[in-house]
């Protein structure tokens, strides 16, 4: 399997964790983001999105992070990743909607205006970050994991963003919930981290 892949970014690191956490091999091919080489053939002919992380698996093509996630934790991995069951198998899907939604508009985009220099509204990113951010703390008082009890593709889609927002000026400080998930997932056996975490 052929993970496209660019080493600074969370999406991307969402599915190199993963593969790492459940003992799942992939040959990563480092992206030229710079130089817009996920914006050309072939890559463009993969994800017309012009985007990446992309997962190639023999005929199967992938793009989305969290879309992935699910496809690795459904083929390749135990159950215990991603349950069949359908009230477990949406407790994990909410996260991966956060990950998607609040996560990576809130300090995921707050990250690109000031590591990047991407022309997003700063403000709007800020306050995004300060909804969630206390919502995902308040869960972590009393849950040691997102969903399930237990370590899931929803610490991974949710915890790269999380770990890089003061990347993007957004402190973690006000949430010792959060930080101690943090440090949990970092103890996980076959953890790997990435620059910023
Ligand atoms: N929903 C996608 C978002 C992927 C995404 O935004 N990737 C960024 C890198 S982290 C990208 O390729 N952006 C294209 C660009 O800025 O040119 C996912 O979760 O994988």
């Amino acid at each position: 399997m052929k993970l496209y892949d660019l080493e600074l970014s969370g999406n991307c690191y969402k599915v190199r964790l993963f593969a790492a956490l459940a003992k799942i091999q992939l040959d990563v091919v480092p992206v030229n983001f710079l130089e817009g080489e996920h914006k050309q053939p072939p890559l463009i002919d993969l994800n017309p999105w012009g985007e990446i992380p992309i997962l190639r698996d023999g005929a199967v093509v992938l793009r989305d992070s969290q879309a992935i996630l699910v496809y690795l934790a459904a083929g390749y991995a135990d159950e215990s990743w991603l349950p069949r069951d359908p009230a477990g198998l949406g407790e994990v899907m909410q996260w991966l909607s956060t990950a998607a939604n609040e996560i990576q508009n809130g300090p995921g985009a707050a990250r690109l205006v000031d590591k990047f220099g991407y022309a997003i509204d700063k403000a709007d990113t800020v306050r995004r970050s300060a909804r969630i951010l206390p919502l995902i703390d308040a869960h972590l008082a009393t849950h040691r994991w997102l969903a399930l009890e237990r370590p899931t593709i929803a610490d991974c889609a949710v915890m790269p963003y999380v770990a890089l927002a003061p990347e993007g000026g957004v402190a973690l400080q006000a949430y010792p919930h959060l930080r101690q998930w943090l440090a949990r997932i970092k103890e996980l056996p076959g953890f790997i981290p990435m620059p910023g975490i």
